[in-house]
């Protein structure tokens, strides 16, 4: 009899141990499927009441990870041992997960809201027919500044950066695309040149303006632009709204010697556990009042026309974030350079980074 006790108790250590082993991994590697949604997304991108109306809605529950770069994010889901059912990379990351073989197609038919989106952000060249994406945020990259912290005119160029009266005066946003892309387009070359002189002399260029970088920053970058502590900011334009909105003094331009155009889309990552789920949510976001409340609340341009005419005119209007497709036009898009050329990319970022110290 004390022998049978013995091996209950033995079975339910064991059988509790492992259930609670298996809860940890799970809540650790945002484990979806049943009733939940695990979504991956930027930090700072999205409304936090339309997550909770989007639960309440559907009875799903959402875990929420953030990440704050596109190579971040795609290491940890080439990685695997995550179920993401969601993630919102830009452009060229959505290329280079659809070559691994990272995304799973979209079925159109699942989404009625997907008509909302304008024509202009619908098949392009990273994705044709919208096989494996959908539109959830666009814009730019730019210079936000501010006119009171300035010693002299305005930036209108990339390199105004290199003014010597900015000295310790500059945040850049910590992006290795952003941040060789426009080492590059100083010089007059693609943010997407791949020839290792143009790429080398943009780099000693970039390491040149050190003096005036006060910091390399995440999504802080817009709490310390709009509490005034530099001058000058690099950043993406669905930032400079948000900086904007908090301190009316500061304002935005994209530079003359050309940047960045990029596109966010919501994916469908391979390992996803909750496709029907992942279904409802992007359709959620593509209902044109629910994309206007979280264009308004984040500050990033919406592709999506209805939510479009939903927002005030002097959001809609503003042709800072909101510019023309002629102008746009003059704007270049990441390339996906391959998984070699990226990770230069990155190396030369990190070298720059150290030069700094
Ligand atoms: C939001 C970051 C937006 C990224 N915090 C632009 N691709």
């Amino acid at each position: 009899m004390r022998q049978l006790v013995q091996m209950f108790a033995a079975v339910f250590i064991v059988a509790f141990g492992l259930m609670y082993a298996t809860s940890l991994l799970n809540s650790s590697q945002g484990y979806s499927g049943g009733n939940t949604l695990t979504i991956y997304n930027w930090g700072d991108y999205i409304d936090p009441d339309l997550l909770a109306e989007f639960e309440e809605e559907s009875g799903v529950k959402v875990i929420y990870q953030t990440f704050d770069s596109n190579e971040a994010m795609m290491t940890k889901i080439e990685q695997g041992g995550t179920t993401f059912d969601i993630s919102v990379p830009s452009e060229y990351a959505i290329s280079k997960m659809k070559e691994e073989n990272l995304l799973l197609p979209i079925d159109h038919s699942k989404l009625p809201n997907l008509k909302h989106i304008d024509e202009r952000f619908m098949n392009l060249s990273f994705d044709p027919d919208n096989e494996y994406s959908v539109p959830y945020f666009w814009g730019t990259v730019g210079i936000v500044y501010n006119p009171d912290l300035l010693e002299g005119e305005a930036p209108t160029s990339w390199n105004d950066l290199w003014d010597p009266s900015l000295r310790n005066n500059i945040l850049l946003v910590d992006g290795a695309r952003e941040v060789i892309g426009f080492g590059l387009n100083s010089l007059r070359y693609s943010l997407n040149d791949t020839n290792e002189d143009h790429l080398q002399e943009a780099k000693r260029k970039l390491d040149a303006l050190t003096p005036n970088v006060k910091a390399i920053v995440g999504d802080e970058i817009k709490m310390l632009l709009a509490n005034e502590e530099a001058a000058v900011g690099v950043v993406w334009s669905g930032d400079a709204s948000e900086i904007m909105t908090e301190n009316e003094k500061l304002d935005y331009v994209v530079p003359e010697e050309g940047s960045n155009l990029w596109f966010d889309n919501m994916v469908i990552p391979k390992t996803a556990r909750n496709i029907e789920g992942a279904y409802a949510f992007m359709n959620f976001m593509l209902e044109p009042e629910h994309a206007a409340r979280n264009a308004e609340y984040v500050g990033y341009s919406t592709p999506n026309k209805e939510a479009l005419a939903l927002l005030p005119e002097d959001i809609s209007g503003d042709t800072r974030f909101y510019p023309s497709p002629e102008l746009t036009e003059k704007l270049e898009v990441y390339d996906n350079l391959g998984k070699k050329m990226l990770a230069h990319y990155n190396e030369l970022f990190l070298e720059f980074k150290m030069h700094r110290k």
